[in-house]
């Protein structure tokens, strides 16, 4: 396929319909997504990677409830289906049969050193096959759409690596198929970390509910998370690496609020945690209220929701189906 055909960006990211979406997924990714929809030479494409979810065990009628909480959530912060396509992955039986194929060129070798892999497997005593070839998945997912941009956090910037690997040894052996992927990684968003331990990044399969700060946590919860977060020894408000705690914080509280770090370290000169920490809460909170409201009026409406994921689906799929069936002739199997 000849890549050049673009002469837009063509963005493509995707969330987990698992767990409870966090602070971290919003600034990390879907707040990337939302204003690269408004550029129009870019065509985005953002998937609800339900493949994915089931690569750790998962309660059927709970990821169903997923699937829609989390659809609900991106046209809630933002994502407009007018500008957007927004699917489920499952839904586009493209992505596993790619999958499959690429599975056939990915070496062992490659897929054992994915650190995600190492962390999500550690201490279990079994983890599942899908577990361990997510990154193939997530290669099929970027490829199958000629994507020319993925946003994501810093936490997926080794899967986008093997991706381009995988694409650049399929171009080479059967002249050029796919589009070459860049990562777009938003520096100071990147890696937002837990509020409990700020050496690691907050995640939404954290077994502490107050590590993270979930995106329909009510205020209450909210403010009484951030008054527990941890904070380091002394009482400056200053971000620095001595200071990863409060540098988290910083950080939050920047991005929240669009304003620069330093600025936020001058209002705070020579107050204590606590007055920095209501403050905190009190953005956060202002920052999450119009997304709570537009998102408990989508999630009463579930048929509208089911319709724009299988809208989504049917507008993307002439580009899925086109370049599988160019991957499978090249391979020898059509
Ligand atoms: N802490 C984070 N800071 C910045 N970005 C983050 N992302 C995740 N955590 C942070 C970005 O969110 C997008 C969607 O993530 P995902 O659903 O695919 O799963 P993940 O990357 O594995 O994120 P989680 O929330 O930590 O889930 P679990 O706990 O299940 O692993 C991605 O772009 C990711 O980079």
């Amino acid at each position: 396929m000849d890549q050049n055909k673009l002469n837009t960006k063509r963005i493509f990211s995707g969330i987990q319909p698992s767990g409870v979406l966090h602070l971290g997924n919003y600034l990390g990714a879907i707040s990337q997504f939302v204003k690269l929809q408004g550029d129009t030479n870019s065509e985005c494409i953002f998937c609800i990677v339900d493949l994915h979810a089931i690569t750790v065990p998962q309660d059927p009628k709970i990821l169903r409830e997923k699937i829609l909480e989390l659809a609900a959530l991106y046209l809630a912060c933002g994502i407009d289906p007018t500008k957007s396509t927004l699917f489920v992955q499952s839904s586009r039986p493209e992505h596993s049969e790619l999958a499959w194929i690429l599975n056939c060129f990915t070496n062992m070798g490659e897929l054992n050193r994915m650190t995600q892999f190492k962390e999500k497997s550690e201490n279990k005593s079994n983890y599942s096959v899908g577990l361990f070839d997510y990154p193939v998945l997530m290669a099929a997912d970027i490829l199958l759409y000629q994507t020319t941009h993925v946003p994501v956090g810093e936490d997926q910037k080794q899967h986008i690596e093997i991706t381009r690997d995988l694409c650049e040894r399929m171009n080479n052996k059967y002249n050029g198929l796919f589009t070459l992927p860049e990562p777009m990684i938003n520096k100071q968003t990147a890696r937002i970390m837990s509020l409990d331990d700020p050496n690691n990044k907050m995640s939404k399969s954290s077994p502490s509910p107050s590590s993270y700060i979930g995106l329909t946590d009510s205020p209450e919860i909210i403010r009484e998370k951030i008054k527990r977060a941890v904070t380091d020894s002394g009482s400056e408000i200053k971000s620095g690496e001595d200071k990863p705690a409060i540098s988290n914080l910083l950080n939050i509280f920047a991005a929240v609020t669009d304003r620069e770090i330093a600025d936020i370290e001058k209002d705070f000169e020579g107050n204590g945690y606590g007055e920095f920490k209501d403050a905190l809460a009190q953005a956060v909170i202002s920052k999450l209220a119009p997304i709570q409201e537009k998102y408990n009026k989508l999630i009463a409406g579930k048929d509208e929701l089911r319709k724009i994921l299988a809208d989504g689906s049917a507008k993307i799929a002439p580009i899925a189906q086109k370049t599988l069936s160019e991957v499978k002739k090249s391979v020898g199997l059509g």
